[in-house]
């Protein structure tokens, strides 16, 4: 028996209403019901989990506290005039790289740039945290929306983007998602990808919450794995392209006119400075959910701490809704090895039932993430959940439903990823359901951009998860790998033109952190407080 006895009585009750469920289809919720449950239970109307921002461009905007405290916190560079550290302060002076594009980030997103950007002749240089690929992208599961097919257009795809952001979307960004979608998409199959094909060689799609077609490309339920592994191919073959892992950002470098001109690179390794001279930089650094907003796991990498928001912010860029997180419906929330880890919206596509403790379903599985993850927390704040023996709530994800709608080996042969997941815990997902509860999944928000992923800030670009408004106040499954090609190959060819047209020296100064640390004094700020964060600290606190 793969789940302890404490929790076989509810089982018992999924497994015995599995006849009646079988032909059931439970309602899809009104617009005043969807406001409701968001009302209600998302963690995003959960005001005592905010704080309002004290200094920079955004100065007067909520967002979570964790956030605001990476913010609003010192930069972890010893100051100019402080070279008492134990790490040598950076040699502005004479840089250790000079590149035309300089991109921090090695996901998804880094990635599409820098083979754009090396297409059009620039010199690139990609900093990564980790190693290149460690990211967000490579943790996709379920699938990349893109509108390939007869029954479906850009267009439609639109409206659905825009429904799914509660129609706040900036719609320049929206527009260059969908369009440049079909052409991303073949783009990526021509470099190697391996997505899942019919029979007559078409492509396979099917829906996810909120699509009104199926245009979801999937390589099993490891499509964000696939797409990473072709990109990180492709740029490792790449001589234009120069890689430093394990070398995060921690701060980027400014001229006079408070252009961006280069940044200064950490070493993990030896724990020593590196200053890159750029003509551009992207950032291209992904989510933050490793700063487990209001205590909830994630689903996320372990480099996601957002330290891109910060170098961006620092330097004056402006941020755009980042009082929205999403929260992905289904992580799982049993077995405790694996909590907060992500169950792809997948399971749902292909069949499963949610269902709550008494064996009841009560929330149609393809609603959008945000209303999903609302009933979730809603059947558990009403004691309608199942609670494991490390005192984890969640609710069932009925994957056997699969199998009796669709036939035996279809859960084996659509989710293998899911079922290794699980199956190294001993529960079979073909026979037996998972226990699942909402994960911190996804930044809706981030730094605002412009469709050529421009932002404020003179020769600063920004694509992929640490951009802001493509997605509104919740994104729809598949948007995210989609996002991070579409605005990565954009960043790419943008980056690349601006850095021919700069001319001149480029100064290396910090003038822009010596104004962030006046600020910070003339508001009575502390800067015991230091970010990027880079790595989260699991330390516990009694250890
Ligand atoms: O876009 C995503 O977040 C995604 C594909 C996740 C999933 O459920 O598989």
């Amino acid at each position: 028996m793969s789940y302890p006895a404490t929790m076989q009585d509810s089982m018992n009750l999924v497994v015995a209403s599995r006849e009646r469920r079988m032909s059931e289809t439970f309602p899809r919720a009104t617009a005043e019901a969807k406001e409701a449950l968001l009302k209600g239970f998302h963690p995003d109307y959960l005001v005592d989990t905010f704080a309002a921002l004290r200094l920079g461009p955004n100065a007067g905007d909520r967002t979570p506290r964790e956030l605001a405290q990476q913010l609003e916190a010192d930069s972890t560079l010893p100051g100019i005039q402080n070279p008492k550290s134990q790490i040598q302060n950076p040699a502005l002076g004479s840089p250790d790289y000079s590149v035309d594009v300089l991109i921090i980030g090695g996901g998804g997103a880094g990635c599409s740039a820098a083979i754009m950007a090396d297409d059009a002749g620039a010199k690139v240089l990609i900093a990564t945290k980790l190693r290149l690929g460690d990211a967000n992208t490579m943790m996709a599961q379920g699938g990349i929306q893109a509108a390939d097919k007869d029954n479906d257009s850009p267009a439609i795809h639109y409206v659905d983007v825009m429904g799914g952001g509660h129609f706040d979307n900036t719609p320049d960004l929206v527009e260059a998602l969908v369009t440049d979608a079909p052409e991303a998409l073949a783009w990526l199959e021509d470099l190697g990808a391996m997505f899942d094909k019919n029979p007559d060689g078409s492509m396979k799609t099917i829906h996810g919450g909120g699509t009104s077609r199926r245009r979801m490309h999937t390589a099993r339920d490891y499509t964000g794995a696939e797409i990473m592994r072709t990109l990180r191919d492709e740029v490792r073959s790449r001589d234009g392209v120069t890689l430093l892992e394990f070398s995060p950002a921690v701060e980027l470098l400014t001229d006079a006119k408070g252009a961006v001109t280069g940044a200064v690179l950490l070493n993990l390794n030896l724990n020593r400075y590196s200053v890159v001279r750029a003509k551009t930089v992207i950032i291209a650094t992904g989510g933050s959910g490793r700063l487990h907003y209001q205590g909830f796991p994630t689903s996320n990498h372990y480099g996601a701490t957002g330290d891109g928001l910060v170098l961006a912010y620092r330097a004056g860029a402006h941020l755009a809704f980042i009082d929205t997180m999403q929260y992905h419906p289904t992580g799982a929330a049993y077995p405790q090895q694996i909590l907060g880890q992500l169950v792809t919206e997948k399971v749902r596509s292909i069949g499963a039932q949610l269902v709550n403790a008494e064996g009841n379903q009560f929330i149609f599985p393809l609603e959008t993430r945000d209303v999903v993850a609302s009933a979730i927390i809603r059947e558990c704040q009403s004691g309608r959940c199942v609670t494991t023996p490390t005192e984890v709530q969640g609710v069932w994800l009925d994957t056997p439903m699969i199998e009796i709608r669709r036939g035996a080996g279809t859960v084996k042969h659509e989710l293998p990823a899911m079922v290794r997941q699980f199956g190294r815990h001993g529960i079979d997902i073909a026979k037996e359901p998972m226990l699942i509860y909402p994960t911190l999944h996804y930044q809706n928000g981030g730094v605002e951009i412009t469709a050529d992923c421009a932002t404020n800030v003179p020769d600063l670009l920004v694509a992929g998860e640490a951009s802001g408004g493509v997605h509104g106040r919740n994104r729809l499954m598949g948007n995210s790998l989609l996002d991070v090609v579409v605005f990565g190959r954009r960043a790419g060819i943008a980056a690349a033109r601006l850095a021919k047209e700069r001319t001149g020296d480029l100064q290396l100064g910090l003038a822009h952190l010596e104004h962030w640390r006046q600020e910070m004094k003339a508001k009575g700020l502390g800067s015991d407080f230091k970010s990027p964060l880079l790595l989260p600290d699991y330390t516990r606190k009694d250890a």
